[in-house]
């Protein structure tokens, strides 16, 4: 979507901190952390959200989720434990409408989430 900033951020119009990128997924530390490691992930093709999830895209879920792990082991805080966390629409206080999954890590998290 030519007006996401999300796709903008993928196609390298705005620029981000990248943590990983593949065919399907891109990765990028957020501009905002809300702990030590904050980075967030994201599918290449544009989902409004996890609300939108079907059959027909549901692969890059578990996609994203098994790139998450391998991330977690290769920056080091796979053993502390860590959240992932994917907000949706209004009352779930989404600012983007682009699925985006939260990585958050380097703290005790608390619950439950405000
Ligand atoms: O999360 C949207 C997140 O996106 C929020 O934590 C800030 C982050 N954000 C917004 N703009 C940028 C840029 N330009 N770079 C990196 N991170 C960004 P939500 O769950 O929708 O509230």
């Amino acid at each position: 979507m030519s007006d996401c900033l999300f796709c903008k951020i993928i196609a390298g119009e705005i620029p981000s901190k990248k943590v990983y990128e593949d065919a399907l997924c891109y990765a990028f530390y957020d501009i905002d952390p809300q702990a030590p490691t904050h980075f967030l992930v994201v599918p290449k093709a544009h989902i409004p959200s996890a609300a939108h999830i079907s059959t027909e895209n549901e692969a890059v879920v578990g996609h994203i989720f098994s790139v998450i792990a391998a991330l977690a082991k290769e920056l080091g805080f796979a053993e502390q434990g860590y959240r992932v966390v994917s907000n949706i629409g209004e009352q779930g206080q989404q600012t983007v409408p682009h699925l985006h999954f939260h990585v958050l890590a380097g703290r005790d998290m608390t619950w439950p989430p405000g």
